[in-house]
This record gives structure tokens, sequence and C-alpha cells, in this order.
């Protein structure tokens, strides 16, 4: 395509030169367009008419007029800059603007700050607010986080826009017309509306009508030593890029940043959930248990007591390392405790969360870890979301999955509530807690049975499938839909639905994992992908939404009792002699314990000290009484935090680590993204970064690193790990690279899989479904689901240090009119929920959203008890606790 941008011609090719707008083309080619209500990521509006131009001598808004063959445009002329000052002029008029905004109205439509030539008497008469418009909705302060000031509102829709296009949310329209037309939220305040506190209206309002509660808040000054650093969000696995501003030592706001996997949106944790790092409850200096209280000590007083007690405890020491850590940490954690402590018994929290999939998908398919990338979104025509409450547990890909179902790809949602998603879905199958194996494999019968399988992918690239097809039998939906509650039609409906996509996507989550069948349950999933040949291309796959900030990187790093960095089997001889060239420590070929193994290891005296580093374990395990009673009998508990945990209340010895904003390193997310985490603040009082504390307690304990930065510790990750070989931190420095990255794949792997597998041909795996141990009773007559809601996250040491507890001030029951009826409870009574194992007191929620015989329960505030309720039943294959299923009883307290 060529034409011309103020006289000089442009010639463009590409793919997308079809559709490209006058005002894209501009700004491609380094041409500066005035345009306030333009976003990349929403549809051109037309409104703010800023970007006017002139097209063939026809003056046209740039952002809604196509780039075509031969087109002369003018972007600057007399006659524009007197249009764009008359714009302003209007504007004016109409807004009340504060100077910083007038400044950047006037910045961005004139190209500069001051006009020397303006009229000392305005152009236009000031337009008074419209009466018909009542004073109460022109303003809000209601929402935590956000403001509402129309007097300085423009009218370009743009919030509209990005809260419906981006978010998916609705919650602004526009009413009246003309000069007295308004944005409205629905007459009440912003907190009472579906507003989800994302934050993508106040980024892209051009006046601050809709502003930040922290960016309003910062004092004069604030700005003059204002950086801007580049990170990655640490809550959970979606991995969001943020742009930190900081200024004072202080984060002053938090944007997102351009492209993948959030493209500038972020949810209301990424965004505003930074307090706590300047919380009074940070701990500063490490501290030592003395006569039953924690008492202040130097580093070296801490360096030299764990020396003493790990020799004195040699043998029998064990370690849980943090997903919330860098994978710099993780790598040393299992370095030192391998390598140093001759023990293979190092845990992290993949185990109670998806190290069920990452066996399955490992079985299946040669690979743990997820086959495709968050981009696959947009280009899927179907999904499949099983147990995965994605709005609220990945936001940013909950977003993404509703702009495409709002598109119109098609939605399946496998969940006993009914979640945002399943609320969307075109099918909603809504199974009895634990009861996936069956219904997958009811849905692989009904594609198996009506020929709807992908023959020539079957036979080219897998193995298995007669055996397969063998077991299916007896799994037809009306013989499952007794065991599963879901009705037989519904699940023919689904499998032909699957079945039709050309590009089937699956998002699974922790309704799938945290089972007694979880891994079967996953591997049901892979099974029913094989089928379709929707494995290894484009918008397809099999996807676990892996749930903290690095639990991918923690698992990845060596963080699991069997598997050394880059999963390098602990019981092979010839992999572990490559780690002690390198490491220059001999390995025991010995596997190491899982977590709940740790626990029973405690109770027959085998470990007898243990090191934690960033997780919760006495809030987050199941059967948490027990829990604490094993943590108590240890001899030497070493808690390396950032807030006093209930776990770190137990311990020691505390040594105070600082938070992802405090340090640098890597985090990989859950499609194998592995981005940059950059430094912004000094970390409060004596805490030290925690990579920093690692390389000191290795030399204190006897293994020496030669690492001065934690760039050298990844560079020795890339040499023992083929899969990140070329991952350099240069290579990393923009929007990370997805693994494996390597000399064949500099710029990392989208998709898995694509012509073979890693494992040749991918197996199907028979699995037949057994009911959980954990069954209701009489006594016992409920089934308990428990899991998270958007504003907190897992143990809340960190949430519920900022405005989120204002949102949300507690762990809530969900509970069907049904069962509180029966129960005489109301909405918002005080309610025991006790099972065998224990009881947890909090408020009851009357919900449709649980169906009769279940109930719902988030673990977020430590003061609930969720999992004192919580059972000791794992999964089969990979000691996954059953956190999603226990049968309770439900009792009002009176
Ligand atoms: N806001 C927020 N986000 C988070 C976290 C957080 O604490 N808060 N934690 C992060 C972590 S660590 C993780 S692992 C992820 C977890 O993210 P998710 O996997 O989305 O988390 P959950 O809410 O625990 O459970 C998901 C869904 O499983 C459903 N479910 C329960 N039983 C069954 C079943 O038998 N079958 C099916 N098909 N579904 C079932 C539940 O109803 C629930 O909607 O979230 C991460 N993101
Ligand atoms: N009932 C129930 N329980 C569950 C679940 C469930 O669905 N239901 N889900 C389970 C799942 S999937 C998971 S992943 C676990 C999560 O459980 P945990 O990992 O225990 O929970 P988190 O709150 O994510 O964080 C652990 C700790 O890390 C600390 N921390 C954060 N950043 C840093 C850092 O940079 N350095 C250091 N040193 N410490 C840091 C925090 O203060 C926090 O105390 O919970 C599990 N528990
Ligand atoms: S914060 Fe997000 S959800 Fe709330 S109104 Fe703004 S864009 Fe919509
Ligand atoms: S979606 Fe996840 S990674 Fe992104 S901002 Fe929210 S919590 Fe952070
Ligand atoms: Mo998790």
């Amino acid at each position: 395509m060529k034409l011309s941008i103020d006289g000089k011609p442009h010639d463009s090719s590409g793919a997308n030169v079809n559709e490209i707008s006058v005002l894209e083309l501009c700004r491609s080619n380094g041409v500066a367009v005035p345009a306030l209500c333009f976003d990349s990521r929403v549809a051109p509006g037309g409104h703010c008419r800023a970007c006017i131009v002139e097209v063939d001598g026809e003056v046209r808004a740039a952002c809604t007029t196509l780039a075509r063959d031969g087109m002369r445009v003018v972007t600057q002329s007399p006659q524009l800059h007197e249009y764009r000052r008359d714009l302003l002029a209007l504007i004016e008029s109409e807004a009340s603007l504060s100077d910083g905004a007038r400044d950047a109205l006037r910045t961005s439509l004139l190209g500069e700050s001051t006009d020397t030539t303006e009229p000392a008497a305005p152009r236009y008469p000031k337009l008074e607010s419209s009466p018909a418009v009542e004073p109460a909705t022109r303003a809000d302060s209601s929402h935590a986080y956000l403001r509402i000031d129309l007097d300085a509102c423009i009218k370009c829709r743009l919030c509209i826009r990005a809260c419906g296009e981006i978010q998916g949310e609705f919650v602004f329209a526009m009413r009246g017309r003309g000069a007295t037309s308004s944005v409205t939220w629905g007459g009440g305040d912003l907190a009472d509306t579906d507003c989800v506190g994302c934050g993508a209206c106040a980024s892209v309002c051009p006046t601050s009508a809709i502003s930040d509660v922290d960016r309003g808040r910062a004092p004069p000054g604030f700005g003059a030593d204002e950086r801007v650093v580049a990170t990655t969000c640490a809550y959970c696995g979606v991995g969001c890029g943020l742009e930190v501003h900081a200024s004072q030592g202080r984060v002053r706001y938090i944007d997102g940043a351009a492209g993948e996997p959030n493209d500038g949106h972020l949810c209301l944790k990424g965004r505003y959930a930074h307090e706590f790092v300047s919380s009074p409850d940070r701990l500063t200096t490490p501290l030592r248990r003395v006569n039953g209280r924690l008492v202040p000590i130097t580093w070296e007083e801490a360096f030299a007591l764990i020396a003493a007690e790990f020799a004195r405890l040699e043998g029998g020491i064990a370690a849980l390392s943090s997903s919330r850590c860098t994978n710099e940490e993780n790598y040393l954690v299992q370095k030192w405790f391998r390598g140093g402590l001759h023990t293979h018994d190092v845990d992290c929290c993949a185990r109670v969360c998806h190290a069920p999939s990452a066996a399955a998908l490992r079985q299946g398919l040669g690979t743990g870890a997820a086959t495709s990338s968050f981009a696959d979104i947009e280009r899927a025509d179907l999904f499949l979301v099983a147990g995965s409450n994605t709005t609220e547990s990945h936001p940013v890909v909950g977003a993404r999955v509703k702009q495409a179902v709002l598109r119109g790809a098609q939605l399946i949602v496998i969940d006993p509530r009914r979640t945002e998603l399943a609320a969307l879905a075109d099918v909603w199958l809504r199974p009895n807690p634990g009861t996936n194996v069956a219904l997958l494999s009811s849905l692989a019968f009904v594609i198996v049975s009506e020929n709807l399988i992908d023959a020539e992918f079957i036979a080219a690239r897998t193995e298995g499938f007669s055996g397969f097809r063998e077991g299916l039998r007896g799994c037809s939906p009306e013989e499952t839909q007794h065991v599963t509650g879901v009705p037989a039609i519904q699940v023919r409906r689904a499998a032909r639905l699957y079945a039709a996509a050309t590009a089937p996507l699956q998002l699974h989550g922790l309704g799938m994992t945290e089972h007694f069948q979880g891994s079967e349950g996953v591997m049901c999933l892979v099974n029913l992908a094989l089928l379709r040949g929707a494995v290894g291309r484009f918008g397809a796959g099999v996807n676990p939404l892996r749930g903290q900030n690095n639990v991918q990187g923690a698992a990845d790093m060596g963080c699991q009792p069997d598997r050394l960095t880059g999963y390098a089997r602990v019981d092979d001889a010839e992999v572990r002699a490559r780690f002690e060239r390198i490491w220059g420590r001999p390995l025991c070929g010995r596997i190491g314990r899982t977590i709940p193994q740790m626990y029973e290891a405690i109770d027959r005296g085998e470990i007898r000290g243990m090191y934690i580093l960033g997780e919760d374990v006495a809030q987050t395990d199941p059967d948490a009484s027990t829990v604490r009673a094993r943590l108590t009998k240890l001899e030497f508990l070493v808690v390396q935090e950032i807030f006093l945990s209930e776990t770190a209340k137990l311990a020691h010895l505390v040594l105070p680590g600082a938070s992802f904003l405090e340090k640098e390193g890597t985090f990989t997310n859950a499609e194998r993204r592995i981005r940059r985490v950059r430094k912004v603040l000094d970390p409060p009082g004596d805490a030290r970064a925690d990579w920093r504390i690692l390389l000191d307690l290795m030399a204190a304990t006897g293994f020496p690193q030669p690492f001065s930065s934690v760039e050298e510790v990844w560079d020795e990750v890339r040499a023992v790990a083929p899969a990140f070989a070329a991952a350099t931190y240069d290579a990393l420095r923009s929007s990370g690279l997805q693994w494996p990255v390597t000399s064949e794949a500099p710029e990392g792997t989208p998709i898995l899989h694509r012509s073979t597998f890693a494992r040749g041909r991918a197996e199907f795996q028979c699995v037949e479904y057994q009911p959980s141990p954990n069954e209701v009773s009489a006594i016992f007559p409920l089934v308990l689901v428990t899991g998270r809601v958007l504003e907190h996250y897992n143990s809340g040491s960190m949430t519920r240090r900022t405005r989120n507890s204002r949102i949300v001030e507690r762990d809530l029951l969900d509970i069907h009119p049904r069962d509180a009826a029966a129960r005489n409870v109301e909405d918002g009574a005080s309610v025991v929920v006790a099972s065998r194992f224990g009881e947890a007191r909090v408020q009851a929620r009357i919900t449709e959203d649980v169906a009769p015989g279940v109930v719902f329960l988030s673990f977020h505030y430590p003061e609930s008890g969720t999992n004192l309720v919580t059972s000791d039943v794992v999964d089969r294959i990979t000691d996954c606790p059953e956190y999603k299923r226990t049968a309770v009883e439900v009792r009002r307290v009176s």
C-alpha cells in the first residue's frame, strides 16, 4: 500500500495493512497525531474528534478512517491547528480540568503546553452541568481504589469501551443526549456495581475524570525523582508485566506493561494491592525464640545458630521452597539441600496445587507443563474450562477468555459452582464435586461412539487408543449421570461441541487437581485432547492454569523431591553425575519426601529440623491442626518470610526476606514464560533479598557459592538445564520468553509438541472412576469445596494488608437457600463448619451459585480456620491434598 503523509511517500506492507487506520499508520511511521479517546485495545470510537486530519482534502477522524492505497494524508496545517485549538476551547467550556490535565490536553492536541496567543476571554461560555443529571451521580468515592469526578469528563467514552472491551464488565454507559449527556454507572455507588477494580477505566481516562486514588494522592513534589521500573506481578500465574512508578522510596502507582501476557491490563491485585510492602508488620530483623518469645538477633547470630543446629540435625532436615520467590532463589534452595545437606527432601507448593497436572501431562505427552500460550486464547474457537474460576483466580486471562467468547468463541465450563464463566457458557456442566473422571470419561465415550475422533492424528501420533476405547465401556453419559449428577443430554451436547471445534483450547484449575483422583482427572483431559488431535497446534491444547506467580519456576528449578533442575531424575545416576560435576558435590540417589511424607517423617522422628521459605503451611496445608502439631514437634524450624505468618509464629528462627519489589530475579508464569523481576525499593530495616540470605546460609553450612549476583545464579541454571540454555537475562529483558529457549529456539517455544511429543508418541491413559474416601454421611451430609476469591490471595498475608480488605473483609461460606433454610441459617449469620478433622467459624452467604448439598468457603483469613476442616485425603498419584471435597455439616451459632 502506497500513500503519502504530510507530503512524504509511505510504502506499507504487512499482514494487517488492509485493516489499519490512518491514525495507527501515522503513529507507526513516527508521525504524531493527537487522539484523546484512542486505545489500540478497543474499537475506535471517533468520539473525541482530536485526531482530525485531512484525507484527500477532506477532514476526517483518523482513528475511524481506514488507510487506503493512494491516500494523501495531511496531519499538520494551519487549518487543523486552528481546529484543534477550537476543540480545546470547547472541551474547556464543558469540563472543569485541573491545571495538570489542561496542560496535558493542550500538549497532546497542540504540541505545546501554554498558548501565548490565547485570547483573554474564553471562546465558549462555560456550560453548567445539566440539571437532568443529579449531582450525586457526578462524583463517586465509594471504591477503595477509584474516584470519579464527572466535572472533568470530556465524554470521550473511552472508559465505557475499556470496561466493556478489555475487562468485559460493562459497568459504564452513556445517558442523555448532546450537551446534557453523561457517563453513568447505574445510579448508585460504584462499589455496589459489578466493578472488579481492574483500573482499566482509570488507566485510559485522558482527563482523570476517573482516576486512581494512588495517583491523585501524591503530595506536591512527590514525582520529582519518579522512576519507572518494568517488572512482573508476584501474585498469580498469569505473570503480568508491571510498570511500577516509584519516587522517594515508595511505590506511587502501578500500570500494566505492553506486550504479553497482559497488554497493559491488570487486575486489582497487580495494579493496587502493593501497600503491604510498607506495612508496619513487615519483618525487619532476624528473630530467635528465647523462652517462648521471638526476640531480635543479628544476622551473624542467626547464621551461627543455623550452622550449629543443621550440623546437629544432619540427615534429618527438610526444606519447603517458595513459589512466591524467584527462580534463582528456588534454584539455590534445592542446590543447598541436595548438594550441601545431602538430602532430596525438598518440596514446594506445587505439591498442593498442580503436581497432578504435571504428572498427568508428563505421562501422557512427555512434558509436564502447559502445551500452549495465552495468545492462543485469541486463536481458539472453543474453550473447555474445567475446575477453574478463571475470572477470579487468573483475572487477566479470564478477561481475555470473556472477550473471545463475546466475539463468538464457544465456551464449555465444568464446575460445581456458577462462576462468572459458567454463567456465560454455551454449556455449563455442573458435576458433583470429585466426579471429574466419570464425567470426562463420558465425554470421551460420546466422541468415540459417535465417531467424532481425529483418526489420522490418533494413528500418526498416539498409542494406546484401542485399550482406551475398551476401557470406556460402561461410561456412557446415561450410565454415569447418577454419579456425576450431570444430565446425559448435556454431556452429549458438550462432547459434540468440543469435537466440532477446529481449535478447542482447554484451561483447567484446581477443581481438577485437588482431588483423590486429581492426576487421573487431568489424564482424562489429555485423552480428550488426543481424541481430537487438539494439542501441538495453535489455538488448541491442554493448559493447567498454574496458580502462584512462580510455581512453574519452583518446579522447573528442582524444588520437588524426585526431580532436579529441569526435571532431571534424581534416581538416574548419569543425570546426577552431570549435576555433581557442576556442583562439585556428591548427590545421593534416594528420592526425597513429598510434603505429606515429610509430616509423617516428623512423627517418626526422622525429620527433626526444617527450613521453610515463603510458604504458610500452618494456614494453607489441609488438616491444619495436625500440621501445627507436627511443626511444633520439630527441634529446629527456620522460616524465611516477609511477615510473621502463622507458620513463622511457630519457628525457632525467623529470617526477614524481601518482597518482589525489593529484589532482582525471574519468575516463570503458567504458559512457561520466564520474565524478569526488577528491584524498585530497598527492603525494610535489616531485611535482605532472599537470594542473598540463601548464599549466606549456604556459606554458613559449609557450601559456599561463587555467585555475586542473581544473574550469575541464573547463568548456572542455564548451564545445568538445557531448556533454559539460551534464556539469558538480556534475551528476557522485555516480555520474557517461553521455555524451552535453546539455540534452536532462541525466541522460545509458544507451543509444545508441534511435530513430535517429548515421549515420541502421546499415550492414552486408561482411568477408572473411584469415589473419594471422603464420602458424605448422616453426620456430615454436605460437601465443602474450598477455593479463592478475586480480592485476596492464598494466606492473605499480602492482600489483607491492603485496601483489598476493605472490599472483602472476611471469608464467607456460600450455602444454597435450601440448605440454609433447613439449618435455620440466615444471610450473614455466624456459622460453624464442622468436619471429622475440625471446625471453622465464618459468616454465611446464601446464594444459588452453589448447588444444594454443596457449600463453598475461601481460606484467606487465618481466623476463619478453613483448613482446620479440610481432610488428610490426597491424590492417589502425587499426594496433592483433596481441598475440593470434604464432608461437613453447617451449624448456626446461636
Ligand atoms: N484472587 C486469587 N487468585 C489466585 C489465588 C488466590 O488465592 N486468589 N491463588 C493462586 C493459586 S496458588 C492457584 S493454584 C490458582 C487457583 O485457581 P483456581 O483453580 O481457579 O482456584 P479455586 O478457586 O481453588 O478452584 C477452581 C474451581 O474448581 C471448582 N471445583 C471444585 N470441585 C470441582 C470438581 O470436582 N470438578 C470441577 N470440574 N470443578 C471443581 C470450584 O468450584 C472452583 O470454581 O489461583 C491463583 N490465583
Ligand atoms: N482450603 C484450601 N487451602 C489451600 C488451597 C485451597 O484451594 N483450599 N490451595 C492450596 C494452594 S493451590 C496453594 S498454592 C497454597 C498456597 O499456600 P502458601 O504458599 O502458603 O500461601 P501464600 O499466601 O501464597 O504465600 C506464602 C507466604 O509467602 C510469603 N512471601 C511472599 N513473597 C515472599 C518473598 O518474596 N519472600 C519470602 N521469604 N516470603 C514471601 C507470604 O508472606 C506468605 O506468608 O495454598 C493451598 N491451600
Ligand atoms: S475498574 Fe475495571 S471493572 Fe471497574 S469500572 Fe473500571 S474498567 Fe470497569
Ligand atoms: S492477573 Fe495475576 S499476574 Fe496479572 S495483575 Fe492480576 S494477580 Fe497479577
Ligand atoms: Mo496454588
